[in-house]
């Protein structure tokens, strides 16, 4: 077994990081480590949170984690967003919360950019989701915000997704992209201190009263003020809930499965992105070909089968 893999395994938050920055960096390293760890994970609950900007996401992720560390889980923290308090762009208040939590041995958070293609996950994610898992935390939280492909994406990755909403915006189901609203197992109204919460939460319940209509799970709806603690032990139920709900029905292997067919196909992506844009000879010949396209002496389609011919025989 590769030295930095068996490291991971133990929950050796130096090594943890350090692989998820080869990974990041598609390094040659992290690949075997990644084959080494692949057997020891699937234990972890990973949950996805998605929600409009200024949500209170990550406050929620904050006091969530202070919930399962009481009760001596371990917590991962991926937060896809560079805005994100992870990574310093909230206020001080919340940072400090944070900062509790970052020096916690039983808490490990990351923050990425989303670098992904069109705007969708960062390939990464599948891979810092498997390091965490392998390295022992029971819950892995992935965050991302309401916008561009990535939040349509986490479902993907996530047993259990979370869509948040706050009071306030008018209609509140408008205020998030279409398609959205469609990935929640869980609806949160967070902010609940705030006034127009019973108009948000009834117009979530007229939604999920026409999409859950004649299923045999209805789409549960938490009101949380995370900032004042409250809700977040229900929200925890509930979570704990949908995760028993997905093992007792084959939906939990039909959701790993989709995970895992979302990472085989960004490998295999990204192996042939590199392949054929990166390797010093191909570079080359694409570029060739760009121009041959510009002077019409060629077309694209002849192009793109005269390089995939080179892969495909
Ligand atoms: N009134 C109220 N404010 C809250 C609550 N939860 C969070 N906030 C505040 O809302 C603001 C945004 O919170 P974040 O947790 O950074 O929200 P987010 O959804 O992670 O934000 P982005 O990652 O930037 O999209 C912060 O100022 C929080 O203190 C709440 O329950 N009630
Ligand atoms: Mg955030």
């Amino acid at each position: 077994m590769n030295a930095l893999a068996s490291q991971v395994l133990k929950g050796d938050q130096r090594s943890i990081a350090r692989l998820i920055t080869l990974a990041e960096n598609s390094d040659i390293l992290a690949s075997q480590a990644m084959k080494d760890i692949h057997p020891h994970t699937g234990h972890a609950h990973v949950i996805g949170i998605t929600g409009v900007m200024g949500s209170g996401k990550s406050t929620l992720i904050a006091e969530l984690t202070s919930e399962y560390r009481k009760k001596g889980l371990q917590v991962g923290i991926i937060a896809i967003d560079p805005t994100s308090p992870f990574s310093g762009g909230a206020l001080l208040g919340d940072r400090i919360r944070m900062m509790e939590l970052a020096t916690d041995d039983g808490v490990f958070i990351r923050s990425m950019g989303t670098r992904g293609m069109l705007g969708g996950l960062t390939s990464a994610v599948y891979d810092v989701v498997e390091i965490l898992d392998a390295s022992g935390k029971d819950v892995v939280f992935v965050e991302t915000v309401g916008v561009g492909q990535a939040e349509v994406d986490v479902v993907k990755i996530a047993d259990t997704t979370l869509v948040v909403l706050v009071p306030g915006l008018g209609d509140a189901i408008q205020t998030i992209k279409a398609g959205v609203m469609e990935i929640a197992d869980i609806y949160v109204v967070n902010k609940a201190d705030r006034p127009g919460v019973e108009q948000t939460e009834a117009e979530l319940q007229s939604l999920v009263d026409i999409s859950c209509s004649g299923k045999d799970r209805q789409i549960p709806i938490i009101k949380t003020a995370a900032k004042e603690h409250q809700g977040i032990i229900e929200l925890v139920n509930e979570m704990e809930r949908h995760q028993k709900y997905l093992k007792k029905s084959r939906l939990f292997d039909t959701q790993r499965r989709k995970r895992y067919e979302a990472e085989l196909v960004e490998i295999i992506r990204k192996r042939l992105m590199n392949f054929i844009f990166d390797e010093s000879t191909f570079k080359e010949k694409v570029e060739i070909l760009i121009d041959q396209i510009s002077k019409k002496e060629l077309d694209p389609y002849t192009a793109a089968d005269e390089i995939l011919g080179k892969i495909i025989k």
